[in-house]
């Protein structure tokens, strides 16, 4: 039997960290939580470019242009949709969650979903490096073990 999995290994690793400023206040939380992570694993700070967006709508299409550059092993994609009173969230967060598949298939890259869609502010802060952990963590983690893992199918 063979078994292929990724390591956690990622010295050299060049990462494109996307970032919604809307709920700006959690997603900094996710960007802190994410960078934590990568530089913890030695993905040097000058292999990390951090784009900031107007909000998750806006990640799909940087994440495509990133990805094309060249430029990166990797592209994690961090934004915070908070469900309101109306059905924008619904149509803004399927939008974003297909667009961000599509991207990674596109492209043969990791695009990593690093995206709360959460029914209340507080749920949002819980992720965010409260009760239940930091999902831009998470996010990041998931990165490294993806590039490496792509590596090892090659
Ligand atoms: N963008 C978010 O990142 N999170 C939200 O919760 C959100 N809500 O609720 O509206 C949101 N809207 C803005 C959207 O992503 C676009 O930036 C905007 O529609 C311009 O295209």
């Amino acid at each position: 039997m063979k078994t292929i999995e990724g390591n956690l290994i990622s010295k050299g690793f060049r990462i494109a960290l996307i970032v919604s400023r809307f709920n700006e206040l959690i997603g900094k939380k996710l960007l802190d939580g994410a960078m934590d992570c990568l530089l913890r694993h030695e993905v040097k700070d000058d292999d990390i470019t951090v784009i900031w967006v107007p909000g998750a709508f806006e990640i799909p299409l940087i994440a495509k242009k990133a990805g094309l550059s060249g430029k990166y092993d990797a592209v994690i994609c961090l934004g915070v949709l908070i469900r309101g009173a109306t059905p924008h969230f619904e149509y803004i967060s399927g939008e974003v969650t297909k667009g961000i598949a599509l991207v990674g298939l596109e492209l043969n890259l990791p695009v990593i979903y690093g995206i709360l869609t959460t029914d209340s502010i507080e749920q949002a802060i819980e992720r965010a490096g409260a009760k239940a952990g930091n999902k831009g963590w998470n996010a990041a983690l998931a990165t490294l073990e993806m590039v490496n893992l792509l590596k090892e199918i090659n």
